[in-house]
């Protein structure tokens, strides 16, 4: 090859190089899901909270879309989160609330929102609470949990297998647990007693807080859990710490990704229950534990727009906040959240908590915050997390496989502020079915006793033996049943409720 031949084909060649790379290079936007424990619709700062700030998060509200009408898919945190990762509805699974040693509840097989992002070129990590199954029966704790995060679509995975106040009480990272020793194996148990740590209701005096007898299994860090454990003492978690490890392995993810897009699914445990807050938090609100961990949640967020901005990363950001379920002040544990919660209200205007048909059951704080696409501002726009899938399917422009997510709507516009519609009718799962039609609400009919251990948690589930209709409009508390006076409504909502429910 001649000289000026080198030069022609050089030359070109770096031409092409730049313009591929320019066309092949993703320009989607990073996803990040916050995805908080029973916050309610009234526990931030920019939906009227009394007696707790929430700085970050209202910062994220007043530059983003704060939505005054979204919810997840149902009053509870396994089926809430079922939804929103598969965009199938909890019922078609029967997807309950899990123990800490219940295998996964999502089939390998199925198409998941993670799975949809890695094929459109993302990295997925999910840090914090999975409560969704691991494995396939009964687990072995010492080795790698071989059902999990990676079979369901993440990359990476750092978790609290189940919940706060559930056995075993240690993070799994990439599905092994994190600091095991393997001279002190981990045993679980849901059913027998085991010896191992104590158990709560023999020894109160080692308690921070006491619990109804539902939590008065092994004492772990002065806190007594549901479920039974021995070993793993080195891997323990701390509860007080747990906001700053999960903060600081979002963050790390973060920082690791930076050069490409990723989806972050940062599931935080606050403001669940044992509500203990780090010393850095007590005393933060008026509101004892439950308003100091508020404190702390918001606190976390904080880490999260911080790593985003340091990275110069929050601007092509598209976050997501909200919450799995409903509110609760007494879930078991003696923290006085019913006694100082004043005159805040957990669910803003609206009826229930988390376990109820009721609106408050399922209308969940909602923030979306991405500067380069969404304009500051509120939407009323009718919309449910189980959306989310087909949603940002569309704006990463994945098909979506027969199949998969059924349930799922793609309400890409409404999510991003570009349009008001939303749904005509949406669903809200609990102990009952919650049925939206517009601004109508129906319960459907279920006469059943209501558990006991639902009753002395003082909330209301919504069981009625007669269906209930309320028209939001007028009457955004829920207080006035007035399906006698319009059968017609009642009838369309049931033969459409029922066509979803046995599609
Ligand atoms: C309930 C637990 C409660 C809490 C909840 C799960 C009893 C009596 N109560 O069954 O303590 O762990 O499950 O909360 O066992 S959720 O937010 O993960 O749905
Ligand atoms: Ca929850």
């Amino acid at each position: 090859m001649n000289l000026l031949a080198f030069v022609k084909s050089l030359l070109f060649g770096t031409l092409f190089c730049v313009v591929f790379h320019a066309c092949a290079q993703n320009t989607n936007p990073n996803i990040v899901i916050i995805y908080v424990d029973d916050l309610g619709y009234g526990d931030i700062g920019v939906n009227g909270a009394i007696g707790v700030e929430t700085p970050h998060i209202d910062t994220l509200a007043k530059n983003g879309l704060n939505f005054t009408d979204a919810h997840c898919s149902a009053s509870t945190c396994t089926p809430s989160r079922y939804s929103l990762l598969t965009g199938s509805y909890a019922f078609r699974n029967n997807a309950e609330i899990l123990e800490g040693d219940a295998p996964l509840i999502i089939n390998p097989n199925m198409g998941t929102l993670p799975k949809m992002l890695q094929k459109a070129g993302y990295k997925t990590g999910v840090v914090g609470k999975w409560h969704l199954g691991l494995g396939k029966g009964k687990i072995n704790w010492n080795e790698k949990i071989p059902l999990g995060p990676e079979e369901v679509g993440f990359d990476y995975s750092f978790l609290i297998p189940a919940t706060g106040d559930r056995v075993p009480c240690v993070f799994l990272e990439n599905q092994k647990v994190v600091g095991l020793d393997p001279n002190d194996p981990i045993t679980v148990s849901y059913g027998a007693r085991i010896e191992g740590y104590p158990w709560g209701f023999q020894h109160p005096e080692l308690l921070k807080q006491h619990t109804d007898p539902y939590h008065q299994g092994a004492v772990i860090n002065g806190i007594s859990r549901i479920g039974y454990m021995k070993g793993g003492k080195n891997a323990l978690w701390v509860d007080e710490d747990i906001p700053f490890v999960l903060s600081d392995k979002a963050t790390t993810y973060i920082d690791e990704n930076k050069d490409n897009p990723f989806f972050l699914y940062f599931s935080l445990h606050d403001i669940h229950q044992p509500r203990i807050a780090n010393i850095k938090f007590v005393e933060s609100s008026t509101m004892g534990p439950r308003g100091d961990v508020i404190a702390q949640m918001d606190w976390c967020v904080g880490q999260i727009s911080e790593a985003l901005d340091n990275q110069g990363l929050l601007e092509n950001t598209l976050i997501i906040f909200t919450s799995d379920n409903g509110p609760i002040l007494d879930d078991g544990y003696l923290d006085y959240a019913r006694e100082l919660v004043g005159d805040h209200k957990p669910g803003g205007p609206y009826r229930g908590s988390k376990y109820s048909a009721y609106e408050a059951g399922t209308r969940m704080p909602t923030v979306v915050h991405w500067p380069k696409v969404v304009k500051p501002g509120t939407s009323k726009a009718l919309l449910s997390q189980v959306d989310l899938y087909a949603s940002l399917a569309s704006l990463v422009n994945q098909n979506i496989e027969k199949g998969d997510a059924v349930d799922s709507q793609n309400f890409m516009d409404s999510w991003l502020g570009k349009s008001d519609k939303g749904r005509k009718f949406l669903l809200e799962e609990s102990y009952t079915f919650g049925f939206r039609m517009d601004n109508w609400k129906y319960i459907k009919p279920k006469d059943a006793p209501v558990p006991n251990w639902i009753v002395q948690k003082f909330v209301d589930p919504g069981f009625r033996p007669e269906p209930q209709l309320f028209n939001l409009d007028k009457d955004p508390s829920e207080e006035k049943n007035i399906a006698n006076e319009h059968p017609e409504i009642v009838a369309k909502m049931e033969a459409k409720l029922k066509e979803i429910l046995e599609q």
